[in-house]
């Protein structure tokens, strides 16, 4: 029904209609010269974000790419700039929990010694999901390039998140601690810990190290008390049980894709049953009545929770390619068609709000984050149009 709107909204002005979905290559194609407006070479991460935003950023880069080759070389000049360039800038944060939300101010830029070469450790900082998320990226450059000096990095950042699982709620290896202070045990780094070792498991020689670190890391995830009994997965714990904590789309994310890795690394028809629900639960109780999705801290989202959804979406991709639902489907096209149809400026900026209307200024989180959930629906033009057009 509403991508039925959606579509009429969108060709209205078509006298004689031809039942086609949007193009979205050619919408993905053109944000991503939006997105790459903020790309900055001397530092290789993106104005008007953050550090672990860039690393999404990056992420998008390569998930175009896989999608739409003709992106490919963009992607891979920022991926060999940045590998070299973004540890110098890697400005060392202060990031404080309040309530449920995360604020972070910022103490950068670090003493970090000017790197001509490949420096590892310059992607590592004070928090293990900001080590995850680059840990990500760069194995997706790795997937895109088959370039080992990024699945290398990648695997030296997942060796530092190893370190933070010392916490009253671990179980000696698996559970880690959000940041390097010790301060609190949450969803996300956990999700990204678990993520990050199934990928590596998978593209590693040393597969069964990865692979049992990441069989533990489940088991432990889903004995933790994260996921409620609706099957959502609040922001983290208090005294080792679930905080109640706001219940955002990214935490709702990342464990797709973690569990898609796993159950290609180690086939057991649980993980892929498991993150349906999941999914199933999260697009039911975060979408409005237009399938759009949204987090309850919008507009004002700040620099964290502007790039929450997209994750969501990317990862639903994921899961969406290794079990395939129409409800997921419909999902990805109902967002990528809201988002470009009401949450847009004419220079194709992206806002936060994917039910529009646009919120200004859109930057390079908003940007990449919308341009993810273009991206997922690039990955299924062929079945979008006909669901659109039925
Ligand atoms: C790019 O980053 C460098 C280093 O942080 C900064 O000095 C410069 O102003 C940035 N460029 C723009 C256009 O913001
Ligand atoms: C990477 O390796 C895979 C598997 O060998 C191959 O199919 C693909 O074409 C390679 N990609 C590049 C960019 O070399
Ligand atoms: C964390 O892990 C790295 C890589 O294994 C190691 O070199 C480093 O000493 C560890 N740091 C701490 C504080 O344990
Ligand atoms: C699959 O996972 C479930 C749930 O963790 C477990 O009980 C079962 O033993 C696993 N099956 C196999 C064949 O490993
Ligand atoms: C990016 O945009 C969002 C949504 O408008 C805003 O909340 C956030 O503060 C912006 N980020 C930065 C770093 O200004
Ligand atoms: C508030 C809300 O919408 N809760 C729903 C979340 O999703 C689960 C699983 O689909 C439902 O059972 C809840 O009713």
């Amino acid at each position: 029904m509403l991508l039925t709107s959606l579509h009429s909204l969108l060709f209205m002005s078509t006298a004689v209609s031809v039942e086609a979905a949007p193009d979205f290559k050619s919408e993905a194609e053109s944000a991503l010269n939006s997105l790459q407006k903020w790309y900055n070479k001397t530092s290789g991460i993106y104005d008007t974000t953050g550090w672990w935003n860039s690393a999404n950023c990056i992420t998008v880069l390569g998930n175009l790419a896989a999608v739409d080759p003709s992106t490919t070389s963009i992607a891979t000049s920022a991926f060999a700039n940045s590998l070299i360039a973004a540890p110098n800038y890697n400005l060392q944060t202060n990031k404080v929990v309040q309530g449920n939300y995360l604020t972070r101010s910022y103490f950068g830029p670090s003493i970090v010694a000017t790197a001509a070469t490949l420096n590892p450790a310059g992607f590592l900082n004070g928090y293990y999901d900001d080590e995850g998320w680059w840990s990500l990226a760069w194995i997706q450059a790795y997937d895109v390039t088959n370039d080992t000096q990024y699945l290398t990095t990648a695997a030296n950042i997942f060796e530092d998140m190893k370190n933070g699982s010392t916490t009253p709620c671990s179980d000696g290896t698996s559970g880690i601690w959000w940041d390097k202070a010790e301060t609190y045990v949450n969803a996300i780094a956990n999700e990204l810990y678990l993520s990050v070792a199934a990928h590596l498991a998978n593209r590693m020689i040393n597969k069964q190290y990865y692979l049992n670190i990441a069989l533990g890391q489940w088991a432990w995830f889903q004995e933790s008390g994260m996921i409620n009994s609706q099957s959502q997965i609040n922001d983290g714990l208090h005294s080792c049980s679930n905080n109640g904590g706001t219940v955002w789309s990214y935490n709702q994310g990342v464990i797709l894709g973690a569990l898609v890795e796993l159950d290609k690394a180690s086939p057991n028809i649980t993980y892929l049953t498991t993150a349906k629900t999941i999914a199933t639960a999260a697009i039911a109780n975060l979408s409005d009545p237009n399938s759009v999705l949204h987090d309850s801290c919008e507009p004002n989202c700040g620099g964290d929770g502007s790039q929450f959804k997209g994750i969501f979406m990317r990862n639903l991709q994921k899961l969406q390619s290794a079990a395939p639902d129409p409800a997921f489907l419909k999902s990805i096209g109902a967002n990528a068609a809201s988002i470009w149809a009401y949450d847009r400026d004419s220079r194709n900026e992206l806002s936060v709000v994917w039910s529009g209307p646009f919120v200004a200024p859109a930057n390079a989180s908003t940007q990449s984050s919308g341009l993810d959930a273009l991206v997922a629906a690039v990955a299924f033009q062929g079945l979008l149009g006909d669901t659109i057009a039925s």
